[in-house]
């Protein structure tokens, strides 16, 4: 059942006409028989509307910087911020030398009143001395919350003068909250100093090995990054660094020296690729590990992007042996979740990405979101393969494609040429809108009230979104997967991780728990009524 356009009016005939106005333009009823449909996104939250939506500093620290495991990184703020971008984020690290990851600390300056009306520098720099004193990590950062910023904290001063101190980086990173519109503008922030500060600063210029990929927007979410690594590595990749999940310093400071970039989360970390490659000349490919079929084309797409026989014969080896190792047992779980639908919404890449393993599940994803995204990451990109002449090579032509601009090059032989155009153009960055059915529902920053009430009209079978509405939607007798954390579950990433999924997916089908689930409406009276002509409208 999908959604008509009169119903999706009654949803936002409950809001006051100013809401309505702005609302309707970040709600899309898929129909391909538009050109294009254009949904507005990365605007401001309406006040009070109950939004999921983090800050910048969760997107900054939280997010991009926190997952760097020999580097301490401190919160200076209110011990709050510290611990919620600390202590629900499942970014796991492993580290060879195990007085050098710190991904079990959270650390922060503990703001008080007396450091908002005097100041807070010297709480900051102190805490610097203390943790080179205790830790001595590689390096340091200082992640400001919105108080610094508002009180004026010079967070750049005392990092230098720290530095000069100690001898080690120390980074400051001014990604107060309130900046932006979500956690987008704190990955932006993040993304600009790694750039700066980090990636290249080292006298190495050969990669390790063979093959050298970097893997960029995977945060080991669960174990993710572990598993598709483990794949990457058995065909013969080196994987120089991740960013930033299970990653280090260390190892970012040589990502300059990799042949290819791999994003996985093109929205938390698209600058560092495109920098990359203005700088470094490094070529970039949107890939996604999340389902057997995403795997697959992304583990094709970066064989054929090196263009090594040997290499696309041992892709194509272990495609064969994975697939025939966990596709019966897929099919056992299909069997339980076949015909079924899903919500799916989630920050700024996981609500198209789900889609692909729910389907292969026999799952439909009714409605879909993302929570702070931007419009290509609705939209896509236009992406027309040219060939180009190859200036250092008269052999091996060069495949541009581009967009407005070069995105990326291919050396390739030209017999695959023809292959990789299609390939590319289907994969590069095909965006949500491409990915639902129609009839079916895109909503950028879904909030509270229209998720129940698209949850009345859908009535999905599971809803995939995260920590803040889970509950709501498990008491109205849905069962809910979490895909920031994954519940304590997961790798959900690469071949193991589609097992994984599949197995949890179908127990939240197969429990019985949910019969035992009265929802609040079927025991109690609803105050529902309508308002009077020309009554003020609450909301
Ligand atoms: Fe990228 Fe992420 Fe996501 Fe994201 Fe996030 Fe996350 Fe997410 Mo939570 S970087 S945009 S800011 S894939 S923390 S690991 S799960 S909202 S969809
Ligand atoms: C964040 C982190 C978050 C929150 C998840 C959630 C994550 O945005 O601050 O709301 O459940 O993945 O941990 O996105």
């Amino acid at each position: 059942m999908a959604v008509s356009e009169e119903q999706l009016q009654e949803i936002l005939n409950r809001y006051p006409d100013k809401v309505k106005k702005g609302r309707k333009k970040h709600i899309l009823i898929k129909d391909s028989s538009q050109a294009k449909q254009v949904i507005e996104a990365n605007t401001r939250t309406i006040p009070g509307i109950i939004t999921n939506r983090g800050c910048a500093y969760a997107g900054c620290k939280g997010v991009v910087v926190g997952p760097l495991k020999d580097m301490v990184h401190i919160t200076h703020g209110p011990v709050g911020c510290g611990y919620y971008s600390w202590g629900t984020r499942r970014n796991k690290a492993k580290s060879d030398d195990p007085t050098k990851n710190f991904i079990n600390y959270c650390v922060t300056t503990d703001m008080q009143e007396s450091d908002i009306v005097f100041g807070g520098e010297k709480k900051l720099a102190k805490v610097i001395d203390e943790v080179v004193e205790i830790f001595k990590p590689n390096a340091i950062t200082v992640n400001a919350t919105c108080p610094v910023g508002l009180i004026g904290d010079d967070i750049g001063a005392v990092a230098k003068a720290a530095q000069e101190r100690h001898g080690i980086p120390v980074l400051a990173f001014s990604c107060e909250g309130y900046k932006g519109v979500s956690q987008s503008a704190g990955h932006h922030i993040a993304n600009n100093i790694l750039m700066d500060r980090i990636i290249g600063d080292t006298d190495v210029e050969e990669a390790p090995g063979p093959y050298a990929i970097n893997m960029l927007g995977e945060y080991n979410i669960g174990g993710d990054a572990w598993e598709i690594e483990r794949t990457l590595k058995e065909i013969g990749y080196t994987v120089v660094s991740t960013m930033t999940g299970d990653g280090s310093y260390e190892h970012l400071r040589n990502a300059h020296t990799a042949s290819l970039n791999l994003v996985q989360c093109h929205r938390s970390i698209n600058y560092i690729a495109e920098m990359l490659e203005k700088k470094y000349g490094t070529p970039w490919l949107k890939v996604n590990f999340i389902g057997i079929e995403a795997t697959i084309n992304s583990l094709r797409e970066m064989a054929l992007y090196f263009g090594d026989e040997a290499l696309i014969q041992k892709t194509e080896e272990v495609i064969a042996r994975e697939v025939a190792r966990i596709q019966p047992i897929i099919d056992q779980y299909r069997k339980v979740c076949e015909g079924k639908t899903a919500f799916c919404f989630v920050g700024g890449s996981r609500g198209h990405h789900y889609q692909g393993m729910y389907r292969e599940l026999g799952i439909e994803t009714v409605l879909a979101g993302y929570e702070f995204a931007h419009r290509d990451d609705y939209e896509g990109r236009q992406v027309i393969p040219e060939i180009k002449p190859d200036a250092d090579s008269k052999n091996i032509p060069e495949l541009h494609v581009t967009a407005d601009e070069k995105r990326f090059c291919l050396k390739i032989s030209p017999e695959k040429m023809e292959e990789l155009k299609q390939k590319i153009s289907l994969s590069y960055y095909a965006g949500m809108n491409c990915e639902m059915k129609d009839g079916y529902v895109i909503v950028d920053d879904l909030n509270h009230y229209e998720t129940e009430e698209f949850i009345k009209i859908l009535k999905p079978d599971i809803f995939s979104s995260g920590i803040k509405d889970k509950y709501v939607v498990q008491k109205m007798g849905i069962p809910s997967k979490q895909l920031h954390s994954y519940d304590y579950s997961g790798p959900y990433a690469g071949f193991n991780g589609a097992v994984n999924f599949a197995r949890d997916i179908a127990m939240s089908f197969a429990s019985p728990t949910w019969n035992f689930i009265v929802p609040p409406w079927k025991n109690e009276p609803l105050l529902e009524g309508k308002m009077a002509e020309g009554e003020e409208k609450a909301c």
